[in-house]
Formats: structure tokens, C-alpha cells, sequence
């Protein structure tokens, strides 16, 4: 007996439920306008996950439609990780160079010794053709840039706003890292980011701001002070272009990476809201895995986003699966 397969129109009319709308996403989350041409073994350059202030010599070790799992270049598998083809975390073999980042070598190899055309030679391999990378030059024109001073959320302690610099900057995304800290804290960000703030900000608000990791008195830390002790400048306020918050909806149906198990995309349902958040249930699983994501991460995706790209999606549990490619 051939079972229907399950269906994205007819799972909304039984639940009489939504799809969110295309226009409440942001074009990494959206249709890709080309195919994903990446393949098994080709060579990049990319962000480390874990360590975002490190670009790593990485590997693509799968291709599921869109997306590549990627690898860290004489690590171990455990630090694999997924990406979409259109990243901007990824970049061709050659770009740190070109644009002067420090490129984190695989292990086993020194900095200075570390170059591609030996590297590609010896393991026997190929880069990834630059013209598939959606980010190839480094044009920045973010007003921010290296060793400027602002206030940010940190990501894995969302209830501080704490004195932080731009350590880093690529086209328009900037590298917050929080002064004196290690740079498991760090993450990249763009102008409009609800994260970031101006100095002055947490005083304007009434909100205590935490200070530089090992200062002398952070009761009473004072920004104009430590810009002269550090002989540093604030980013200025006008380079902060917040935007209005997202409009998704409790109930609106979408696909999202599974938090937990990232090669898999699921039926998912917006939850709860927040300003630049949604809170993600995955349809037929228990609400103890329900995970709040930011509305622009490019985890999330819109209704039949899967099947456009070629990639299975994991239907609620407990229904028969989508036919996927890759299980036959
Ligand atoms: N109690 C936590 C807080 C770390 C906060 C780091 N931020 C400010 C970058 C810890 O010590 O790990």
C-alpha cells in the first residue's frame, strides 16, 4: 500500500493553521535564487562556531540541498557543523589573506608555515571555486570598525549588558567582543541588531551596565575614564540603525534546524514572541524542546522552503514522513 505522503497544505487545513508570511523573513532565511554548487571534500575558509572571532581551514563534509556540514580541519567530527550555502560565515580559500584576517591553520600546523597551495597539494584536494561564495570581497560599510567602544547584550547571558569593543569587521558585519573576556563570548553582528547599544545607553535606561572583566571598581565604572585609560573612541550613536520588530505571529507555521540535531529541518510553530524573537515548538514533540530563536537567524525558514532546496523535511512525529532524497 502506497502511503500518502505527508503535505504542507494539507497539514494548515487540518490544524486551520498558517504558513508565516515571506515577507516576515530576511532574505538568508528566504528562497536561494541559485543552486547550492558546493561539494564533498572542496576547501574553505569560515568562522569557527565555538571561537567566532577565528576564521578555520574547513572541509564540506555533506551536502543536503541547500545546506553543508562542514568541517574543522584536524579536529574532530564532534566540532562539525551546518551552514546554508549562502553563509556569510564562509569564505574562499585565499580571503583572510586578501583581507587581512588571521586565518586559525588546521592542526598541526604553525601560522606562518600554513599556505593553501601547499595545503591543497598535499592532502590532494580542491578549494571551493570562489564564484560560489555569496560573500567574496570584504567592502565594509558599517560604520564601526576595529577598537571602537559600545555597550552589548551578551548573547549567553541575555539579562547583561556589558562594555564591549568591535574586534573585527567584514562587509557589513562587525565582531563584538566583551572587554577582557575570552572570545567564546564574541559574535558577529550588522548595524541593526537589537544587541547593541551606544555608551550611555544602560545609564539612559537605568540599567546596570557590567563592566570590563577584572576592573578596579565596576560599581562605578565610567565610560569617559576608560575610553582615556584605553585610548579608545565610542562608536557613535548614529552608526546604530535598529529596526522596527519582527511580525510573526503565535501559531504561524514555518521549518526550522533542529536545535538539537542540526541536519534535520521540522514542522515547526511559532509559540511566543518577543521583540526580535520567536519562540520555535517543534509540531508533535514535547514542549520542553521548544527553543527561542532570533526572528532573523538563518536556521528558520518559510513553508516549502525544503522542498525548493532539495533538503527533507521532518514532518510532526507520529505522522508518516515527507519522501526525502537522501533516505530513499
Ligand atoms: N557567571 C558567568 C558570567 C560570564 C559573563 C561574561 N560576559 C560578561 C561576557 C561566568 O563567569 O561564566
Amino acid at each position: 500500500v502506497k502511503r500518502r505522503s505527508w503535505s504542507w497544505q494539507q497539514y494548515l487545513n487540518e490544524q486551520k493553521a498558517e504558513a508565516a508570511p515571506l515577507a516576515l523573513f530576511t532574505q538568508s532565511q528566504l528562497f536561494p535564487s541559485r543552486r547550492n554548487g558546493f561539494k564533498v571534500g572542496m576547501k574553505l575558509e569560515g568562522i569557527d562556531p565555538l571561537h567566532p572571532s577565528m576564521f578555520c581551514v574547513l572541509t564540506v563534509a555533506e551536502v543536503i540541498g541547500y545546506r553543508l556540514r562542514l568541517h574543522i580541519d584536524g579536529y574532530s567530527e564532534c566540532y562539525d557543523f551546518w551552514v546554508n550555502a549562502d553563509s556569510a560565515d564562509i569564505r574562499p580559500a585565499g580571503w583572510c589573506k586578501d583581507y587581512n584576517h588571521k586565518l586559525h591553520p588546521p592542526k598541526g600546523y604553525s601560522e606562518t608555515e600554513f599556505d593553501w597551495e601547499n595545503y591543497l597539494q598535499s592532502t590532494g584536494s580542491h578549494a571551493a571555486p570562489a564564484t560560489l561564495f555569496t560573500c567574496r570581497t570584504a567592502v565594509s560599510d558599517c560604520g564601526f570598525s576595529v577598537g571602537m567602544k559600545l555597550e552589548a547584550v551578551d548573547k549567553k547571558n541575555p539579562g547583561l549588558v556589558c562594555v564591549a569593543s568591535v574586534a573585527g569587521v567584514a562587509n557589513d558585519r562587525f565582531l563584538v567582543h566583551f572587554d577582557n573576556w575570552d572570545d567564546t563570548y564574541d559574535y558577529w553582528c550588522n548595524s541593526s541588531s537589537p544587541y547593541i547599544h551606544p555608551i550611555g545607553w544602560c545609564e539612559e535606561q537605568g540599567r546596570p551596565l557590567t563592566a570590563p572583566r577584572g576592573h578596579p571598581n565596576p560599581e562605578n565604572f565610567v565610560w569617559e575614564e576608560y575610553l582615556q585609560e584605553t585610548g579608545s573612541a565610542a562608536a557613535p550613536s548614529s552608526a546604530f540603525t535598529l529596526v522596527t520588530p519582527h511580525g510573526f505571529q503565535v501559531n504561524h507555521r514555518l521549518e526550522a534546524v533542529d536545535r538539537r540535531n542540526p541536519m534535520l529541518i521540522r514542522v515547526a510553530t511559532v509559540t511566543d514572541t518577543d521583540d526580535y524573537k520567536i519562540k520555535v515548538h517543534y509540531d508533535g514533540w514535547s514542549q520542553q524542546f521548544d527553543v527561542w530563536f532570533d526572528n532573523d537567524h538563518s536556521d528558520l525558514h518559510p513553508v516549502g522552503w525544503c522542498q525548493r532546496t532539495g533538503h527533507p523535511l521532518e514532518p510532526p512525529s507520529g505522522t508518516s514522513p515527507v519522501s526525502s532524497p537522501t533516505q530513499g
